[in-house]
């Protein structure tokens, strides 16, 4: 019995991992038709470029051990919402906020979760908008909603949190608080330069 059960939920878990990849391809792609849409109508493209992915089993493991949640697909899927993930880079601040409105507009898209760490950002100086978005997934039979979260934030926010996610998580020690005061600074610093290019964005 014990082996049947555990069949059953790995089976569970790909089920659940193929409805979720389907569900970051939907959204994906809605953002390329949207990226593209604005070329052709403003000559601006709000999108820099995307990453995708999915969460690795190895992290999913840790996440619910870190939230003390009981180990059933079921409990997975109501309480947590990264396991498809996509990052949007932006050109400028404003178009963080076109894409988000963009993409949440549309008819069969749920926001089901929004923080925004652009107007309040991050004490370690973390800036970017989340989201998590529903989207329907057409399946075989039925259709099913799968969640994706979204990360929306400028090439300047993308540039700091990869070298700061690094200090934080790939070096043996969390060598980020070693350089917390510098990190805060140069995220407000680089802010500063991204609102002054926008600026004269604009005036163009
Ligand atoms: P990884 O390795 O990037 O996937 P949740 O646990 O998701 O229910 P939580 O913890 O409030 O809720 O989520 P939050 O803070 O909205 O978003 C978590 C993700 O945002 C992190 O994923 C990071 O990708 C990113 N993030 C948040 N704060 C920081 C920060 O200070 N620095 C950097 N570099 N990234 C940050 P994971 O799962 O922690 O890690």
């Amino acid at each position: 019995a014990g082996l049947d059960w555990v069949a059953d939920q790995l089976t569970a878990v790909a089920q659940m991992y193929q409805i979720y990849e389907s569900a970051q391809h939907e959204i994906s792609t809605k953002l390329e038709n949207l990226d593209a849409e604005f070329e052709v109508n403003y000559n601006h493209n709000p999108i820099h470029h995307i990453d995708g992915r999915m969460k690795d089993p190895q992290s999913l493991i840790g996440k619910i051990q870190k939230k003390g949640l009981d180990r059933s697909v079921d409990s997975i899927k109501n309480n947590i919402f990264d396991i498809a993930g996509l990052r949007v880079i932006t050109n400028y601040i404003d178009d963080i906020y076109t894409v988000e409105k963009l993409l949440s507009q549309q008819d069969d898209i749920e926001v089901i979760r929004r923080k925004d760490y652009i107007k309040n950002p991050k004490e370690s100086g973390y800036r970017s908008l989340h989201l998590v978005v529903k989207v329907p997934v057409f399946k075989a039979n039925d259709v099913e909603k799968g969640p994706v979260e979204i990360q929306i934030r400028t090439i300047g926010m993308d540039m700091w949190a990869s070298l700061e996610h690094e200090l934080r998580y790939k070096t043996d020690v969390n060598r980020a608080e070693e350089f917390a005061a510098n990190l805060v600074d140069n995220a407000n610093a680089l802010f500063d330069i991204e609102q002054n290019f926008q600026e004269i964005h604009h005036q163009l």
